[in-house]
């Protein structure tokens, strides 16, 4: 708990999360000297890397571009051990930043921030919290279904070394001028209802909750459901251990190869020395991390041109594999030829050509599904003890006491871990009772998020979300968006400070527009092909429709940009009398 123990009425800002986003929104406003205190459900900082823990969990965008680029200090004394971190590694660094910073002081850990209503005689939030339950649950094998330490309230977590304890304040009410969600785009794990669950007497995890004390899986028979990122990486961590792995896979995803190795220390000064420019290309770049864009549509008539340029780029590894040429995500048939190219090499890797069919994408385009970057997934199922289970023909039909039922088959199994996947986007925000005007945000987005920007939503005053829906977020290095967003928040709340205005909201007329952009620019694109859950598709109820920005990181910018230094164009703002002023620009 901060020292400050009665902020109440007089916190500038309250920030929800303290992960990556929260962390460095909580020092940028600090340091710009608003009073400011953050809260998490996690023990923790970190937020993702605090969660997911499960065995192999590491980063798709190389470390060296996917970490903080805003201080000059923490870049050259931070070593990152490979090209692609894992998860200890990563949370070692939100450690890291968070004493370097002294970020913990102003942050409520273990406190799950329940409800928000805006209080329009006051123009304040109010804010009410709860302590959360315990994080790193162990598994439920008493029935009782993984519990959800992030959304459940309960017993609080155990502090972290250093941490300071907010037990006695959890469940308090705070009031702030602004709220700002940090809340992240895939923190609210997806648990699919799948009957029986509480019948199995087994072990049963998430990889996105995964015990702090890890699991032991050696010599175990384990079933692992869902073969997105997640269940890519821990499929490959744990196939060699257990005694029988039996794969529970829907859909199948396309994979490019890591290439992950040890960084050299030659290599790390190298990069250090560059930094300034690595980070300038990476704001300039579409996904927010320089890969070689290619510079025009896929030739038609150059097959061995185009097998050298996709060649090259296996070979470098990465999710610049989709970048090679322009209309890959617009033109079927370049798509194809780039989805052609990567099941060749599934039928490289895997010697059983059945099984090769069966780990080959085929119903959606290429990278409308988010794409995995593996490091030997496919050769897991060259291994004796590796049974691949086709549910989208033989749905698993329920759990039993011993196992998984699935196309009216038994497979016995000792420990099941989920891999389903998040409630993205929209859901760590809708998740929060958030009021305004009478009006609920999660019924305001029933069919989907209605934003301006990414970064306010209407008729909701002084509530800003970082990487929100319809902003590029997602589809891009995270670290690139989370920074221009606490930036850009930070620079508006300075300017209202300067120009005595205290309320800002988004127009909806405004609205109306970003959100027509967002819908068009998608729609005339192949990503709303994929079932995925950039369109909600993977909840089920949730209204489809594409939820980032898809225009890339760099037209966003110049967009956001343009706008706010058109006298914050689409913003409406007021004086604490009430007196509607413009802002001008900033
Ligand atoms: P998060 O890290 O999700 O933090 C949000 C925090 O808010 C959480 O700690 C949560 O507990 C807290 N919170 C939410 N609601 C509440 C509430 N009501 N009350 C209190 N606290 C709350 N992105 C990339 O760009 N590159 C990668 O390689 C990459 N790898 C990933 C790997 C995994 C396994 C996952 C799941 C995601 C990955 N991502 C990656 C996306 C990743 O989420 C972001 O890169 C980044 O970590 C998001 O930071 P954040 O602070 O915005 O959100
Ligand atoms: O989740 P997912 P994830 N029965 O939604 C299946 C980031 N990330 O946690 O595709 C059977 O992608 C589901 O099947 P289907 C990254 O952005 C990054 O793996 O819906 N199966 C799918 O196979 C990523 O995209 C890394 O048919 C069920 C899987 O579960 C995002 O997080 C690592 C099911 C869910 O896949 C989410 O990835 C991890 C059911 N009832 C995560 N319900 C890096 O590498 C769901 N599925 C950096």
């Amino acid at each position: 708990m901060s020292t400050e123990t009665d902020m109440g009425a007089e916190c500038d800002v309250i920030v929800v999360g303290a992960g990556f986003s929260g962390m460095y929104q909580l020092h940028r406003l600090r340091e710009a000297g608003f009073r400011v205190h953050a809260f998490d459900t996690a023990a923790e900082v970190g937020g993702t890397w605090y969660w997911n823990r499960y065995p192999g969990a590491r980063v798709d965008i190389e470390s060296t571009h996917y970490s903080y680029s805003f201080d000059e200090d923490l870049q050259q004394v931070w070593d990152w051990s490979e090209r692609y971190a894992a998860q200890p590694e990563i949370l070692s660094y939100a450690r890291h930043v968070a004493d370097r910073f002294d970020l913990r002081r102003d942050i409520s850990f273990s406190t799950r921030v329940e409800s928000l209503d805006w209080d329009e005689a006051n123009q304040t939030w109010t804010v009410r919290t709860a302590p959360a339950e315990a994080s790193g649950a162990s598994p439920a094998s008493d029935g009782a279904g993984i519990r959800d330490a992030r959304t459940v309230a309960g017993t609080p977590a155990e502090p972290a070394n250093g941490t300071a304890s907010c037990a006695a304040e959890a469940g308090r009410t705070w009031t702030a001028r602004f709220v700002v969600l940090a809340t992240g785009c895939l923190s609210v794990p997806q648990r699919p209802r799948i009957p029986g669950m509480e019948d199995f007497a087994g072990e049963l995890y998430s990889t996105a909750d995964w015990p702090h004390e890890g699991v032991d899986l050696s010599g175990r028979r384990v079933a692992v459901v869902g073969t997105g990122s997640s269940g890519i990486q821990t499929i490959t961590a744990i196939a060699e251990q257990t005694a029988e792995l039996r794969i529970f896979q829907r859909t199948p995803n396309f994979a490019i190869p890591a290439h992950n190795r040890t960084l050299t220390a030659e290599e790390r000064a190298a990069v250090k020395a560059d930094y300034a420019r690595i980070r300038a290309a990476d704001r300039a770049s579409g996904l927010g991390f320089a890969t070689h864009d290619g510079t025009g549509p896929l030739p038609a008539d150059a097959p061995a041109e185009v097998a050298r340029e996709l060649d090259e780029r296996w070979a470098r590894g990465g999710l610049g594999y989709s970048r090679a040429y322009t209309d890959v995500m617009t033109n079927p048939e370049a798509n194809e030829v780039l989805a052609e190219y990567a099941r060749a090499r599934i039928r490289e890797r895997v010697s059983d050509p059945e099984l090769a069919e069966l780990l080959s994408p085929r119903t959606y385009p290429l990278a409308s599904k988010r794409m995995c970057v593996d490091t030997g997934y496919f050769e897991v199922y060259d291994l004796d003890h590796v049974h691949l289970h086709d549910a989208s023909t033989h749905a698993i039909e329920r759990f039993t006491e011993t196992g998984v039922r699935a196309g009216g088959e038994d497979f016995d199994v000792d420990v099941i871990v989920l891999a389903t996947g998040f409630d993205a986007m929209t859901g760590a925000i809708t998740s929060i009772d958030i009021t305004a005007g009478g009006e609920t945000l999660a019924q305001k987005w029933a069919h989907g998020p209605r934003t301006y920007l990414g970064l306010m939503t209407a008729g909701f005053p002084n509530l800003l979300t970082i990487t929100g829906p319809q902003s590029p977020s997602v589809l891009t290095n995270m670290m690139v968006s989370i920074e221009y967003h606490v930036d850009w928040i930070t620079r508006l709340l300075t300017t209202m400070r300067e120009r005595g205005l205290t309320r800002v909201e988004a127009r909806a007329e405004a609205e109306d527009d970003w959100v027509r952009v967002n819908n068009d620019i998608a729609g005339a694109s192949l990503m709303p092909q994929g079932a995925s859950w950039y369109m909600g598709a993977n909840i089920p109820g949730k209204e489809r429709v594409f939820m980032p920005f898809a225009g890339g990181s760099h037209t966003y910018i110049g967009l956001v940009e343009g706008y706010t230094s058109a006298n914050h164009h689409g913003f409406r703002f007021a004086d604490e009398a009430g007196a509607q002023r413009p802002a001008g620009a900033a």
